[in-house]
């Protein structure tokens, strides 16, 4: 007998998702649909394409996602959060609440701390500026009336910018960032050869959130692909297990019931660079600075503040705190011997103003901020959630 279906889910039927065949986030939502065997339409974005979602959901980012009944949905996790509510197994967000914490740490993590690496290698590497400085400009640009190498110039450009020199990469942080990878790589790799996925023999959450970095960037761009293929070829045939993932294949599979001694590295990652910086964010956000310095890793850097990650450390306490008693004792004491613990409290987020009824993925521009917000404040909200 087949389980039951979600009658919420079948607004679902007939999506549009409007993405590009080499971003990130769009990569990552593509695997989760194709997983859940949830149908959908591929639309490649243009400029108008971006800002047509932008009016839409108040977000100019991608993927977003068009309903039939004429909603939009945005932000990955969020997506992937709504249709977990309510689809049957088996399940990629674990029922173990703990667990379940762990996964959306890890999924968060993946998504926002392994970003940086990602437009590195992307943006400071010839072969890869070259060939996706062209892609970016033959699709997403396809309609801005320039001749091709002018566009090409101008995303190259605008991408060294924001995600490069913007975001705090210079000659004494790049060794840095190259190290975080190949450790994420060597992390993954370790688990990759004793497991088919992450935490367990079918895919879960923390599966999905590496796939952003993993498949469009690292495994796609010269640079990243050829350490990936070199140095961690499970990880290289893991993005293809992934994509190739159908869930009605896995309705034997399972998943470990508590966080494997191997996930250990991505923990003491949180622990010394993503929750110090998330600290350091919100803590700058709070102040009302564009910019701070903090010390990671024994690495100084000069970051700007981004909004959409202050709501990140805002969703891990919430996530905490929701948890039930025992559960709450068990990830806690975890974090605690992981180093986890004081940086995920050592600041307590601002409320910048997002999504103040709680709408998400549904967002419109009409709710997608308070309506207290001044301009310039929702301009600066809508650059650090849209990057
Ligand atoms: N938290 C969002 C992030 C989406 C996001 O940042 N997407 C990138 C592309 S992969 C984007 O649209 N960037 C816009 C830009 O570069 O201006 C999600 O999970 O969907």
């Amino acid at each position: 007998m087949s389980p039951p279906v979600h009658p919420d889910l079948a607004a679902l039927a007939g999506m549009r998702v409007h993405g590009l065949d080499l971003s990130y986030f769009t990569g990552k939502l593509q695997a989760y649909l194709r997983y859940c065997e949830l149908p959908f339409d591929f639309a490649d974005m243009d400029t108008a394409g971006l800002r047509r979602a932008a009016r839409a959901t108040g977000m100019a980012q991608m993927p977003a996602i068009e309903l039939s009944d004429g909603r939009w949905m945005t932000d990955t996790t969020a997506i992937i959060g709504w249709i977990e509510a309510r689809r049957a197994g088996p399940d990629v967000t674990p029922r173990d609440a703990a667990l379940r914490f762990f996964s959306l740490l890890l999924e968060d993590y993946a998504d926002e701390w392994l970003w940086r690496p990602a437009l590195h290698y992307r943006w400071s590497f010839q072969p890869d500026t070259a060939l996706m400085g062209r892609r970016i400009a033959a699709e997403m640009l396809r309609d801005v009336p320039v001749p091709l190498a002018l566009r090409t110039a101008a995303i190259i450009a605008r991408q060294q910018r924001k995600y490069v020199r913007g975001d705090g990469i210079t000659p004494a942080t790049r060794g840095a960032v190259e190290a975080l990878y190949h450790r994420s790589l060597a992390a993954l790799e370790a688990i990759l050869v004793k497991r088919p996925f992450l935490l367990g023999d079918r895919p879960s959450l923390a599966d999905f959130g590496f796939m952003g970095s993993m498949f469009r960037h690292f495994s796609l761009d010269p640079t990243p692909a050829r350490i990936m293929r070199d140095t961690a070829p499970a990880v290289f045939e893991w993005v293809a297990r992934m994509w190739n993932a159908r869930a009605s294949a896995f309705a034997d599979g399972t998943l470990l019931d508590a966080v494997p001694d191997d996930w250990d590295p991505f923990l003491a990652e949180a622990a010394t660079g993503y929750l110090p910086y998330l600290a350091a964010n919100a803590g700058a956000a709070a102040a009302g600075q564009a910019t701070f310095a903090v010390t990671l890793q024994g690495v100084d850097w000069r970051l700007p503040v981004n909004l959409n990650r202050v709501q990140c450390l805002k969703a891990l306490q919430t996530a905490f705190a929701t948890l039930p008693a025992d559960a709450a004792a068990a990830v806690r004491a975890r974090l605690e011997a992981a180093g986890a613990w004081a940086p995920l409290w050592r600041v307590t987020p601002p409320d910048i103003g997002f999504d103040p009824e709680g709408r998400l993925p549904f967002l419109t521009p009409e709710t997608a901020w308070a309506p207290a917000l001044t301009p310039g404040r929702r301009r600066q909200v809508h650059d650090g959630a849209a990057r």
